[in-house]
């Protein structure tokens, strides 16, 4: 419920009296139980989203997983870790792909240790193993100092991050044909994760109940979408997603469906397209997509200048994503009030923070992953 002292802007009140109900099934009546969620209402809202957003992986994209670990270096970082470079492959009809994925893991943190991982959209600048440039987009070191084991990898071996007609990466691989649910980049990549999750689950220095998936702006939706279809992230993190990402797209400012479609089309499925002009006939809004991961935890986090992403509008889907923890008899997000910048809501089992400053992935976000992640994951 959405209480009395939410300081709302008159578009988000909008929002809130257009907002879509994650308890209704589509036959019109009730969810009162986690098992009906679980059984009913959470595949209907799953198909939704694939119908009409993120598009639905093809039955068998790149099957035959296979993983080559190619390096473990005990004692970088000063003796903090050891890194391993792990070569994931897979294979599809029309050929084969690989990702491959670095970790720190820490030295002196119990095993198995817990993990963080980032799917990155940027340069490989930001993830350098031999860590001569340090980016705080991937604070690895400090990861490593926290316990946590720092694993990476870069989205745009998957696929790439433009518009190529779908010829190449895990489409060409896939080769089956295309439809107008077909997955977009979104999707594509955030099956990338999940083929990094089926190393983790094998490795035995990483404890595989207890990862966290982290994405930035593009990144973070692949993480709220990724944690919607693999249930083995016990956390997902989206900072600054917005639009199709943690952002309720009804009342939302800043970033709206016809610029993503103009700029950015191929991260969806071709249905996405016809909501441009009538964002309101979705038949889903983005409360219902964190709604998907519960009851496992998520943080949402936003950047007081990133009016493109709109704070208040992620906030938001966090508050209405809560009733759907409430039917596990957990907390959601812990607080119905906008927070004061940079004053996190860690209590539940959604946590939202507003940082200052503008659109960016930053040291002072990741610290508050990990503190949340301290006291809910570990
Ligand atoms: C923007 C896009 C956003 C966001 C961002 C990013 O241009 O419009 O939805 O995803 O890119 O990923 O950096």
């Amino acid at each position: 419920m959405i209480a009395n002292n939410y300081s709302v802007t008159s578009a988000q009140s909008q929002s809130v009296t257009r907002s879509l109900d994650p308890l209704a099934l589509s036959n019109g009546e009730r969810v009162t139980s986690k098992s009906v969620w679980l059984s009913k209402r959470r595949p209907e809202l799953l198909n939704l989203f694939r119908t009409h957003l993120y598009g639905r992986m093809p039955t068998q994209p790149g099957a035959a997983v296979t993983f080559e670990v190619r390096e473990v270096t005990p004692g970088v970082m000063g003796g903090a870790a050891t890194r391993k470079h792990v070569r994931i492959h897979y294979a599809g009809l029309r050929g084969k792909g690989r990702i491959d994925l670095l970790l720190f893991v820490p030295t002196h943190a119990k095993k198995p240790a817990p993990v963080f991982l980032l799917a990155c959209h940027r340069s490989r600048r930001n993830i350098d193993p031999s860590r001569a440039v340090k980016s705080s987009f991937w604070p690895a070191e400090r990861i490593v100092e926290r316990g946590y084991t720092a694993a990476v990898f870069m989205i745009t071996q998957v696929a790439p991050d433009r518009n190529d007609g779908f010829k190449s990466g895990i489409y060409k691989i896939d080769g089956t044909q295309r439809g107008p649910d077909a997955w977009g980049a979104i999707a594509a990549w955030a099956w990338g994760c999940s083929r990094v999750m089926d190393y983790l689950q094998t490795d035995p220095d990483l404890d595989r109940h207890r990862v966290a998936l982290v994405g930035h702006s593009r990144g973070g939706k692949v993480a709220l979408w990724c944690g919607a279809e693999d249930q083995r992230f016990a956390m997902i993190v989206s900072n600054e997603s917005g639009l199709a990402g943690a952002a309720v797209t009804r009342g939302k400012q800043g970033e709206q469906i016809p610029h993503i479609i103009e700029h950015f089309s191929y991260w969806f499925c071709d249905n996405y397209k016809q909501y441009a002009d009538k964002p309101d006939a979705l038949p889903v809004d983005q409360h219902e997509l964190i709604a998907l991961i519960a009851p496992r935890l998520v943080y949402v986090a936003s950047a007081s200048d990133d009016t493109w992403s709109d704070p208040h509008a992620e906030f938001l889907a966090c508050v209405q994503a809560s009733p759907v923890y409430e039917l596990f008899q957990l907390r959601g997000l812990a607080s119905d009030t906008f927070p004061a910048i940079n004053a996190p809501i860690l209590d539940g089992r959604i946590g939202y923070h507003v940082r200052s400053g503008n659109h960016e992935l930053t040291k002072y976000d990741w610290d508050q992953f990990m503190t949340y992640a301290d006291i809910h994951m570990k």
